[in-house]
């Protein structure tokens, strides 16, 4: 089988199973006969445009790995912004994400296969020599299981792959002994305390120095890991044990294996997001294909194919019939509950599930692949990336973007399996955005939001062992790289394994393993290649015609949740109460929620909360109307937040050398000029002096014109910009007095008014945290003149701009700021000291809780009277949406004529069912707030 996706088959070294052992090898006849008789579709891509575009990812990768050498080196990870390494515990910690940092020179060894793949033989040397000279694996420090198995231990196992295969080559690496190697064992032998439960399901953090337990490690308390955490082990481990000959590594990934296999829920056969590691209970049972679980199926079935063991097949098989019966509803893939798999979790998507049609394809089943594949890349096309979660509906949920290889990995494996060139054009959409978007000075920059555009600190490794692998090999002929990629298995982090290793001390490790594989049942099948040589005939349109249907399947899309409540509306049953007439002070209306189960809770803040037990309510039907009440209010309460919010904004340096490639995050202000209505400020920037701002000016001449930079604290911020105005500033940055303060780690806040009339304010004013603040204060130091924009959304940038002028000259801001000036009060603001209160806290769409998820609304009691605004029944009614609503009347309608006694619920699950043990998924969705990427 093409493991790593290309044409050739699996070839000799998986051994002969019969019948569905060489399931993938089935998916590469889908593969050969696709490329071979392509004639139409989307245009050719020339062999020269494919050279210059592999050209392109080669540039960009010495761009990112360049930078990394020269300012991160040996630090784990390059902050692209501030051109330095990450180095754990010197910077403000990000939690979890910084687990993966374990003072190894992550970034290096995570690259060293990709040096080999983008033939930078050269490279690939040094770079081997740096890691036997340079990296320490004995450091005091607690890391992740799961990222160092597969971005140190893969790394390393992947140029040890290559090392040799070079070595055998005659050419390079003559020298070398198998010193990876020796490093992959001395760190697998780290890893294996982890699994020292009696589940064999490993803690998910070791120390690389103490291990577990002791009371040195700081590490060993957990109870609770995550389903991908303990199952995406066997390729590394096994790869180990098959490279060495020492066993304990297969064995011990096998029994962690064998336990979640045991522990599926047995009626759908899904498995949860977290599992308890000591008792096997899931923690949280709610299921899907991304975060948490994602690599554990990709392992499964890439066990398969590496070790030739049908246990793992029929496990993915099982699962994957399980994952098509009640996670896919294509285009989308949606999280279920394990116990109710006919409900949802959640109304949003996260950012990893991308990487779930390249599975798709390794699994034959070609069709969702193209469905789900082209529903995410109208997403990037409407964000330019994929945000790291969006709603069914199509709206940013989690706006940041790091940088993540998924969608490029399965833009590559569907390449190779439809020869469609289409996917060529999706790849140097890719290519271009990254450019344009992420590429700063020094590397490329996650994106922090990516609504706004403005960026990170932070370029993870996986952006170099992932991403340019793919992008370079979408690009490449097999001429172009120097060995043969279809010997080769990826790893989840595209490390290269040799499918080799499938007959190599192969009887070793299988002893303790408990799999009950008995014979394979050929009903698990119904997703399986020979199906797809149905739906994959010799058609070279048939990708087209799977994407067609789909092509405006993000723009035309209108909020669902809000029409399902409408649609329920519409089907018949009359409300009691709607969310929008709720008064907590009406004593009838407190009477109807009892009625239907819903309590009201008083929170200490202040803000008061709705519970539905639907036990509690007075009947079923009682009941039902509860929880469209709770759905609607939900609803209603999470518009009404979205309404209050205002989205970060964005402060773009423009002047040379950024131009336009460093966008900060910034903060806005709940007063002076709305940049999202407005045209954005240009100017260059000058301190004021005082520097707080808190007085009248004593440089006016210096900020006149300007963008006046201002210290946070001392005063109201109301305050500051009324005395930058008065001194003919333009705009102004307040900049956190917090040393050391980044958008990074704290959320963002609006800066509020000082609770007078702020209407005299008229320029814009932006908050930076100090991190953010210092980028402009030291290019300033350096270059002197620097000039920013300030806007809601950066200005797009490429090449060009180096020499483009921007639309809005500095003549005319000083134009625009002296009528402000004429129309500005000289009123004179509060003196008063900045207090946390005075702002409001936590304006940062990241931070707001999916309240659709929960049955439980909170409701603040200013709220409590207020009518919804028009909007709300108006958007989901809306011209636009015609066709969706329609649709789902449609579908509505559908249902009740096939069953008169339900009226809602998924898929027209009785309610009954709904309703039978509910406060098991209260747990369950309280879980579900808590959830991380
Ligand atoms: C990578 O480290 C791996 O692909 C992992 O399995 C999950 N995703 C990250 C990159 O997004």
């Amino acid at each position: 089988m093409s493991a790593a996706g290309g044409g050739r088959g699996c070839g000799s070294p998986v051994p002969q199973r019969a019948p569905w052992s060489l399931v993938a090898a089935t998916a590469a006849f889908c593969l050969v006969s696709a490329t071979s008789v392509w004639t139409a579709g989307a245009a050719p891509m020339s062999r020269e445009e494919k050279q210059k575009l592999g050209n392109q990812v080669l540039e960009m990768f010495d761009h990112a790995y360049g930078n990394y050498m020269e300012h991160a080196y040996p630090a784990d990870e390059l902050m692209p912004l501030t051109c330095r390494g990450r180095v754990r515990g010197q910077e403000p910690s990000r939690g979890d994400v910084d687990d993966a940092l374990g003072k190894f020179s992550l970034t290096l060894i995570d690259s060293l296969d990709t040096l080999v793949v983008l033939n930078k033989t050269k490279e690939f040397e040094e770079a081997v020599r740096k890691v036997l000279r340079d990296v320490n694996l004995d450091n005091d420090v607690v890391v992740s299981v799961f990222e160092t198995n597969i971005r140190v231990l893969g790394g390393l196992l992947g140029g040890h792959s290559l090392a040799i295969m070079l070595k055998e080559k005659g050419e390079y690496m003559q020298w070398y002994n198998d010193e990876l190697l020796q490093m992959a064992k001395q760190l697998g032998y780290k890893l294996l305390p982890a699994f020292n439960t009696t589940s064999g399901l490993p803690y998910p953090r070791i120390n690389l120095k103490f291990g577990i337990r002791k009371p040195e490690a700081r590490t060993g308390t957990e109870t609770d890991t995550c389903t991908a955490c303990a199952g995406t082990l066997i390729l590394e481990f096994a790869a180990l044990s098959r490279f060495t000959g020492a066993t304990i590594f297969e064995e011990y990934a096998r029994k962690a294996l064998d336990f979640l296999w045991e522990k599926r829920q047995r009626s759908s056969n899904l498995v949860g997001v977290t599992i308890n590691i000591h008792t096997g209970d899931w923690v949280r049972k709610d299921s899907g294909v991304g975060a948490g679980i994602d690599s554990y199926y990709e392992y499964l079935l890439k066990a398969y194919v590496l070790l030739g063991d049908d246990s793992f097949l029929e496990r993915f098989n099982t699962h994957y019939d399980a994952i098509m019966r009640y996670i896919s509803q294509p285009p989308l893939l949606l999280d279920v509950h394990i116990h109710k798999p006919m409900l949802n979790a959640r109304t949003w998507m996260d950012a990893l599930l991308a990487f779930f049609p390249g599975l798709q394809v390794l699994k034959g089943d070609i069709r969702p692949a193209i469905e789900t594949h082209e529903m995410l890349y109208q997403v990037i096309k409407k964000h330019n990336f994929l945000p790291e979660a969006f709603t069914t509906d199509f709206r940013v949920h989690w706006a940041q973007h790091p940088l993540r290889p998924e969608f490029a990995e399965s833009t590559y494996f569907l390449y190779k399996a439809t020869g469609d060139p289409y996917y060529l054009e999706v790849g140097k959409t890719l290519i271009e955005n990254l450019n344009k978007y992420a590429r700063v000075p020094c590397g490329f920059a996650a994106m922090k939001d990516v609504r706004t555009g403005s960026h990170e600190d932070r370029m993870d490794s996986f952006f170099l062992a992932e991403m340019f692998k793919y992008l370079y090999l979408l690009f490449a002929d097999k001429e172009d790289i120097i060995f043969d990629i279809e010997d080769y298995i990826f790893t989840t982090e595209a490390h290269l394994l040799p499918l080799w290793l499938s007959t190599t001390n192969q009887n070793i490790s299988k002893k303790n393993t408990t799999s009950e594989y008995t014979e394979l049942d050929d009903s698990n099948f119904d997703w399986t290649c020979p199906n797809t040589q149905i739906l994959f005939p010799n058609d070279p349109l048939y990708a087209q015609s799977i994407r067609e249907p789909l092509k405006n399947v993000v723009d035309k899309s209108c909020p669902r949740g809000i029409i399902r409540v409408e649609e329920s509306f519409r089907s018949g049953a009359k409300p009691p109460l709607r969310a929008r007439d709720f008064m907590a002070t009406n004593p009838e209306h407190l009477e109807i929620l009892k009625k239907m189960g819903v309590s009201l809770i008083h929170l200490k803040d202040g803000r008061v909360q709705l519970v539905q037990h639907a036990v509690q309510a007075a009947s079923s039907i009682d009941a039902e109307d509860g929880l469209r009440f709770m759905q609607e209010m939900i609803e209603l309460s999470s518009q009404q937040q979205k309404e209050q919010q205002l989205p970060p904004r964005a402060v773009q340096i423009v002047s040379h050398p950024f131009f336009g490639r460093v966008v900060l995050t910034a903060g806005p202000a709940q007063f002076g000029l709305d940049l999202s209505k407005h045209k954005e400020t240009r100017g260059f920037v000058a301190s004021s002096k005082p520097y707080n701002g808190c007085s009248e000016l004593t440089n006016p001449e210096a900020v006149m014109g300007k963008i006046a930079l201002i210290q946070r604290g001392q005063c109201m911020f109301a305050e500051k910009a009324r005395n930058i105005q008065n001194a003919g500033a333009i705009g102004g940055i307040v900049i956190d007095d917090n040393e050391g303060s980044s958008s990074d780690t704290a959320p963002l806040f609006q800066m509020a008014g000082d609770g007078k009339d702020t209407d005299d304010i008229q320029i814009p004013m932006l908050f930076l945290f100090s991190k953010e603040g210092s980028i402009i204060l030291d290019a300033i130091r350096e270059y002197e003149e620097v000039e920013v924009l300030l806007s809601d959304k950066a200005k797009d940038r490429d090449p060009d701009l180096e020499t483009e002028e921007l639309p809005s000259s500095e003549n005319d801001s000083q134009n625009q700021s002296a009528e402000q000036i004429v129309s500005s009060s000289q009123e004179v603001g509060l003196v008063d000291q900045e207090s946390p209160e005075e702002s409001s806290p936590n304006s940062h769409p990241e931070s707001s809780s999916p309240a659709d998820t929960d049955i439980a609304a909170g409701v603040s009691p200013s709220e409590q009277n207020s009518n919804p605004t028009e909007n709300h029944e108006t958007t989901s009614l809306d011209g636009e949406c015609t066709d969706l609503d329609n649709q789902l009347q449609e579908q509505s309608e559908t249902e009740e004529d096939s069953n008169p006694n339900v009226s809602w619920g998924k898929k027209g699950q009785p309610i009954d069912a709904i309703l039978a043990d509910w406060n098991e998924d209260i747990e369950a969705f309280e879980m579900m707030e808590k959830d991380e990427l």
